[in-house]
Order: structure tokens, then sequence, then C-alpha cells
């Protein structure tokens, strides 16, 4: 039996991050989170591109733009969606995530997602690094993992290796 999985091995990684300016106390944490385990599991500053949206509504069109480079192994998305009085909250966080999903299909890299959809402020900061960890630092674990599977489905031979 063949067992395909990525490592967790990021070094010589090139990643993306696209990050919503909405909501920007929560989002500049989740950028921390990401930013803080790429770092630790060896991707250089250097190959750390940082791109900055309006809204989370807006970060399918830049993620795509960032894909369509085709200068990274990752591209992650970070954003906040909180529901507190905001009536097309439903709204903003199905076509994003429908748009994340759309780009994330036809993408050559890893395209992963830590968009936060809340009912309050607390409850983002909870997820944000306070009580329940950090959407932003999970969605840069899964986009090592999945950058180097996908090297490995791809029959090139990962950085980070086998297993
Ligand atoms: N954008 C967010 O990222 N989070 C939100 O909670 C939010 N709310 O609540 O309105 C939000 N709205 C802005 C939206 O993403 C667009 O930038 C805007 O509609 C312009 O297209």
């Amino acid at each position: 039996m063949n067992v395909y999985e990525g490592s967790l091995i990021a070094t010589g990684l090139k990643v993306g991050l696209v990050v919503s300016r909405f909501n920007s106390l929560i989002t500049d944490q989740l950028l921390a989170g990401a930013v803080d385990t790429l770092r630790r599991h060896g991707v250089a500053d250097g190959d750390l591109d940082v791109f900055r949206c309006p809204g989370t509504f807006e970060l399918p069109a830049l993620l795509r733009r960032v894909v369509a480079s085709g200068r990274h192994d990752a591209v992650i998305a970070l954003g906040a969606v909180i529901r507190g009085g905001t009536p097309h909250f439903e709204y903003v966080a199905g076509e994003a995530t429908k748009g994340v999903a759309q780009v994330a299909l036809e993408a050559g890299c890893a395209v992963t997602m830590g968009v936060l959809t809340c009912d309050t402020m607390e409850q983002a900061l909870e997820r944000a690094g306070v009580k329940a960890g950090n959407k932003g630092a999970e969605a840069a674990m899964a986009a090592i993992e999945q950058a180097q599977v996908l090297k490995l489905a791809a029959g090139q031979r990962g950085k980070g290796g086998r297993g």
C-alpha cells in the first residue's frame, strides 16, 4: 500500500496570504497566527507575500489573482465575518466561502481558508488567539500539509518528503 501525506516541513515553500481589512482587529491576529506558524515550520520571510483586500467579500477575487501569478506553493485566505448587527452577514460569508472553494478547485497550488464566521466580536477574538486557538494558524498548517501532498500527488518529490 502506498500512502501519500504531506509533511509539515515548510522549508523552501513560497506562501501568499490574502487578508481582509474589515474587522482588522481580528484579521491582524489571524495574519499574525498564520505568519508565526509558517515561520516556525521553516518558511523564510522573503518567501511570504501579504496581500490586503477591503472585505471578506473581496477575498476570492484577489485570491484568484494571487493564485494565477503562479508564484506560490500555497495561498491562504483570511477574513472575519461577524453577524452582530450586520444584515448581510449570510451573504458576505456565503459568497466568500463559495468563491474561495471555486478558486481552490482550479488552483495549481494549495488554497486554504481561515475565515471566521461568528455571531459576536467576543467569539471572533476567542478564535483569533485568545481562548480557542487561532484560525489563521490552523489555515497555515493546512496550507503546508496540502502544498506538500499536492506535490506528491503530482509526482514531484516535495521538499518535505513523503509521510
Ligand atoms: N466584511 C467582512 O470582512 N466582515 C464583515 O463582518 C462584514 N460585514 O459585516 O459587513 C464585511 N462587509 C464588507 C464586505 O466584505 C465588502 O467589503 C463590502 O460589501 C464591499 O463590497
